[in-house]
Parts: structure tokens; sequence; C-alpha cells
């Protein structure tokens, strides 16, 4: 069982109890002209996470690991769009409004599609989500448990908002999160640094933090031990 370097310790991986669970890496919040832009923010800073995270894919593959994307997006009438959230910061153009890659945050326009870095391949779930958190209204929880997945590696954006709401329901629910600092992004320097401590302060009450070069060390390991499958 390799040990992953992490804090606030060592995290325990069993690749056959992990999946990757890749959040939101859509056009919409990596790329300009999406919803991340249209509530005023610099969407590159998002970007540094995109080569890590291309590294750690094709290893979770190769190791033959659960792999999962997740999708933040609407129904394309809008009926499950609370209206609070579309009111929210009073932006310039709100969920459903038409900007340079369709209708912001709605299912089948060209912002909501993963970025072409991360396409999903054919038989790795993408859950749709309504909601920050990737449990909530969504088929995550069950397609987890039929594969018998324990651990979450986590990666996608951003770091304070869909990734720290997901690693809080997944802890209620029992998962272990290990979520990578150079595979999460934040808008927001502070948000990211402060984001990543409330998941491993007291003794990590959320769950762990490391690095992919430790996982990538890791799945190397346990590869070259010949449980690739
Ligand atoms: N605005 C922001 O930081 N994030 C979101 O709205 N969604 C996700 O984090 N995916």
């Amino acid at each position: 069982m390799p040990l992953i370097d992490a804090e606030p310790y060592e995290f325990a991986l069993v690749p056959h109890e992990a999946a990757l669970l890749i959040i939101d890496m859509q056009r919409d919040f990596l790329e300009p002209g999406g919803f991340g832009g249209s509530l005023g923010n610099d969407v590159t800073l998002l970007r540094r996470t995109i080569d890590p995270t291309q590294r750690l894919l094709a290893a979770a593959r190769k190791a033959g690991l659960t792999v999962i994307h997740t999708r933040e997006g609407h129904r394309e009438d809008l009926a499950d769009l609370p209206p609070a959230k579309k009111a929210r910061g009073k932006p310039s153009l709100v969920i459903g409004d038409r900007g340079a890659m369709g209708r912001l945050l709605v299912r089948g326009e060209p912002g909501h599609d993963i970025i072409p870095e991360l396409r999903p391949l054919p038989g790795e779930p993408v859950i749709d989500k309504p909601g920050k958190g990737a449990f909530y209204a969504t088929d995550l929880d069950p397609i987890l448990r039929h594969r018998g997945v324990r651990q979450l590696i986590v990666c996608g954006v951003t770091t304070e908002v869909c990734v720290n709401t997901t690693v809080r329901e997944a802890n209620d629910r029992g998962f272990d999160c290990l979520v990578l600092e150079d595979c999460v992004g934040s808008y927001f320097p502070e948000f990211q640094e402060m984001g990543l401590r409330m998941i491993k302060a007291q003794g990590g009450i959320f769950g762990w933090v490391g690095r992919s070069e430790a996982v990538l060390a890791g799945l190397g390991a346990q590869t070259c031990g010949g449980t690739d499958r």
C-alpha cells in the first residue's frame, strides 16, 4: 500500500479503493468569456492546475483507478436553477445568458464542456451537478459505492467553492479525501491557501493535502509492482 507524503500525515493509498475526482475543469471556469469571467474573475489564475492534472490523469488511467469528472451546470430550461443562485452577485451576465462560449453554465453549451486538455474518455463517469457540491442532487454517491471506492484523490476548481464543498460532503459520507494543492485552483490566492488549510487542520478534519508528484510516485510504484489493470 503506497504511503503518500501529505499533511497532516501520510495518506495510505489503496489504489483499488481510490478514485481520481476531477471537479469542474470546464471552459466556463478556465477560459475567458465564461461564467467565471462574468463574476469578474481573472480566469488565467486557474490554468496552472492543468499540466499537473493532465499528468495525474494519465497515471491514474494507466494504474486502473476509477476516474470521475464533474461539471457544474443547469438544465437548458433552467428549471433546476435556484432563483437565489441566479441573482447572487448581480453579475453583468447571469446563468443562462449568452456569453462568448454559449449560455453560461448551461448543459450542452461549449462553455460547459470540460477543457480539451482533460477530456474524459468513454467509460469515465461525468457527473453533471447543479450545485457546488458534487454529491448534491447527483448519482455520485452510488457510483462510488458500486465500485467499492472509499478514497478520493481530488483535483479541480475552485479550491474554496466546489472543491471544499465536495470534500466536506464526501467527509460526512465516510470517504477519505486527498486534495492535491497543485491540481486545485482559486481565483483568490488567499482562499487557495486558507481553503487547503481548512481541510488539513485539526488532524485532517476534512482530509489530507498533498501534491501530485507524491501520488505519481505512489501510483508508479504500484504499477511497477504488477497491479496494473
Ligand atoms: N465562483 C467560483 O469560485 N466557483 C464556482 O462558482 N464553481 C466552482 O467552484 N466549480
